[in-house]
C-alpha cells in the first residue's frame, strides 16, 4: 500500500501507460473474447455495484439474471429452463459436473466420461470434484467418436459431456447421437457450448446440439464469447427448473437462506451487459453478426488455400485452422496453435473483412 495517494491525473496516466501495453485487437486472431458491444458496455456501467450474491438487496437486477436464463430457455428450445448466469464456462463445466456427482452421491468411484478435445476446464472441474476424466476419442473430422463414448460407459459414470463448438477446431460433437445414448443409459448428458451456444442457433443450417433433444440435462454458454458481452458472463442452463437446488447450502445471514452458485458475491453488471446485446440486436441481429464472422471465416480458408496453406478442418462454427510452419507469421498478428501444432484462427466480431484481407496479405508477401 502506498503510504501518501496518488492524485487522479498520476493514477491515470500509469493506467494508460499500461493499458498502452496491451495488444490491439485489430491483430488479435486468437482469441474467443471480442470488443463488447456498446450496449453492454452502457448495461455494465450502469450495474456496476450490483450484487446477484445478495439478491434480495438488488432485486431488479436478480429480475435481469432470470431474463437472460429466460432468453437462453427460449433460444434454446426449452421455455421452462432453469439455470444461473456463471463467471464463464469453466464456472458452468464445474457447475455442470458437480450437480451430476450430487445426483449420483452412492457411487463411490465416480467417472464422466468427456471428448478429448474437451476444454481444460474439465480437468479442473474434475480435479476439484474428484472424478475420473474417461477421454473419448476423437473421429477422423475431429468429433467426439459416439460409439466409442457408449462403450466406455459403466455403473460408476455419472455424467458424459459433448462439445458444441470446439475450442481447437470449431467442431459440434454428434450431440443427437450422443443424447440417445445418454437417454438409454439414464446418464447426465452436459453439451459444453460456450463457445458455440451463441453461434449454432444462428446459421443458416443450425445442427441440433440443444435441449430440442431429449437426453440433454444442462448447456453451458458464455455471453462474454460471441455474446460481445463485457467480461465475466457465462449462463449455466437445466432443463429441469430447479436442478440447481440439489446443490443448495444454508446462508443464514443472507437475504436469501440457500444458494446453489459457485461464487459468493457475483457482479450482475456483466449479466445487464449480456442480456443488453441480446436484447437490443435480437435473434435477426445475432444471425447477422454470425452470418459475417461465417462469412470472414470461409473467406480467410480459401484465401489460405490459395496461398498454398491448407485448412486443417472444415469448421462447423467460425474457428479456422491450417497446416502451417509457424514461421510464416508475421508481427504483429497474434494467432494461437493447436495441439497438434496446427495454426487457429477464431474470427471473432472484432476480426473484420478488411482485417482478414490484411492477414492474408501480409502473410503472402512474408517470407520467414
Ligand atoms: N468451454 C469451451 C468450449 C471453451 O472454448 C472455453 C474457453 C471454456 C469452456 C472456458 O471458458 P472460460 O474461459 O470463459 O471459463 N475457451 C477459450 C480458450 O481457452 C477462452 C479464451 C478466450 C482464451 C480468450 C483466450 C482468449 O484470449 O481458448
Amino acid at each position: 500500500m502506498l503510504n501518501k495517494g496518488r492524485s487522479v491525473e498520476e493514477l491515470f496516466s500509469f493506467f494508460a501507460e499500461k493499458k498502452s501495453l496491451d495488444l490491439d485487437h485489430d491483430y488479435i486472431l486468437s482469441s474467443m473474447c471480442t470488443l463488447p458491444h456498446s450496449v453492454a458496455v452502457r448495461a455494465h456501467c450502469m450495474f456496476m455495484e450490483t450484487n446477484l450474491g445478495d439478491p434480495g438487496l438488488f432485486p431488479g437486477t436478480f429480475s435481469l439474471e432470470h431474463l437472460l436464463v429466460k432468453r437462453f430457455g427460449d433460444l434454446f428450445h426449452c421455455p421452462d429452463a432453469g439455470g444461473y448466469a456463471t463467471s464463464g464456462g469453466t464456472e458452468s463445466n464445474i457447475q455442470a459436473l458437480r450437480l451430476a456427482k450430487a445426483l449420483r452421491h452412492e457411487v463411490a468411484s465416480p467417472n464422466v466420461i468427456v471428448p478429448a478435445s474437451a476444454h481444460f476446464s474439465f480437468k479442473k472441474a474434475c480435479d476439484i470434484l474428484g472424478l475420473s476424466m474417461q477421454k473419448v476419442p476423437l473421429d477422423r473430422d475431429h468429433r467426439m467418436d459416439a460409439g466409442k463414448a457408449a462403450e466406455m460407459i459403466d455403473a460408476n459414470t455419472v455424467a458424459m459431456v459433448g462439445v458444441a463448438g470446439t475450442t481447437e477446431y470449431g467442431m459440434v460433437d454428434p450431440i443427437a447421437d450422443l443424447g440417445k445414448i445418454a437417454d438409454q443409459h439414464d446418464l447426465f448428458f452436459h453439451v459444453d457450448a460456450a463457445f458455440g451456444g451463441m453461434v449454432i442457433p444462428f446459421l443458416d443450417r443450425p445442427v441440433p446440439f440443444d435441449f430440442a433433444l431429449k437426453g440433454v440435462t444442462t448447456v453451458a454458454v458464455d455471453p462474454h464469447k460471441m455474446g460481445m458481452s463485457t467480461i465475466p458472463a457465462g449462463c449455466l442452463v437445466t432443463r429441469e427448473k430447479d436442478a440447481l437446488n440439489t446443490l443448495n447450502i444454508d446462508t443464514p445471514y443472507l437475504t436469501v437462506k440457500q444458494e446453489y452458485t459457485l461464487g459468493g458475491t457475483r457482479p450482475g453488471a456483466p449479466v445487464a451487459a449480456a442480456l443488453a446485446v441480446m436484447d437490443y440486436l435480437g435473434f435477426d441481429g445475432m444471425k447477422a453478426v454470425v452470418s459475417g464472422c461465417m462469412k470472414n471465416t470461409e473467406r480467410l480458408i480459401a484465401g489460405m488455400e490459395t496461398l498454398g496453406i491448407p485448412r486443417a478442418a472444415t469448421p462447423d462454427v467460425n474457428v479456422a485452422t491450417f497446416v502451417c510452419d509457424q514461421k510464416r507469421i508475421p508481427l504483429p498478428w497474434r494467432v494461437s496453435w493447436t495441439c497438434q501444432k496446427h495454426l487457429r484462427i477464431v474470427c471473432m466480431p472484432h476480426v473484420h473483412a478488411d482485417r482478414i484481407e490484411a492477414f492474408l496479405s501480409d502473410i503472402g508477401e512474408y517470407h520467414a
